[in-house]
């Protein structure tokens, strides 16, 4: 998997996007598939093409393995976004919400570095839990939980050996449009 993440950055590079309210996030993306997400001044969307023009390269067969085993549906995702996190990366609490139909599962691969996942409710606030995410790991955000808020308060930078210079790398797959 690491060898085809490697074949999708050399078509369509990660890039530090700028969120909406200009802040550069401090993990790096890509993605593969008929759109990819993107954010920057406009807003969070996903786009059929990258911000330089290409089209987004394919969905790498072992993804849509994981997919087809674990998702539960009968429809191949069309988007798969590739997340690297470098030493200090996280993510904040968000909802995958830019999907024109969110009852589609979410399925992530969590490839490298530990990472301390939280999940919420549905809604901001109230409480949540914590779990680390292993390399190999793979979950899923589907039923009730698709909504849920979620993120990722740091990595154990150097934890696994898988990436030769450390980070951590998160593939979620999704029915985008
Ligand atoms: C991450 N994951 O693991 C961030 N979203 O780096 C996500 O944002 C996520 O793991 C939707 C479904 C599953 C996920
Ligand atoms: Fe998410």
């Amino acid at each position: 998997m690491v060898g085809d993440l490697r074949d999708v950055a050399a078509k369509a590079p990660l890039r530090r996007y700028e969120t909406p309210g200009g802040k550069k996030m401090s993990v790096r993306m890509s993605a593969a598939g008929k759109v990819g997400w993107v954010t920057d001044r406009a807003g969070y969307r996903y786009d059929s093409l990258q911000p330089d023009g290409e089209a987004w390269p394919e969905i790498p067969i072992a993804m849509l393995d994981v997919w087809s085993t674990i998702s539960g549906v009968d429809r191949a995702p069309d988007s798969c976004l590739v997340n690297f996190y470098g030493e200090g990366s996280k993510m904040g609490l968000h909802q995958d919400r830019d999907e024109v139909d969110l009852d589609w599962p979410v399925v992530s691969i969590s490839l490298g570095d530990d990472a301390l996942f939280r999940i919420g409710q549905v809604t901001r606030g109230g409480p949540t839990q914590s779990i680390w995410l292993n390399s190999g790991d793979v979950a899923v955000l589907s039923g009730a939980a698709r909504l849920a808020y979620h993120g990722i308060d740091r990595i154990r930078f150097g934890s696994s050996s898988l990436l030769p210079d450390g980070g951590r790398i998160n593939v979620t797959m999704r029915v985008a449009g």
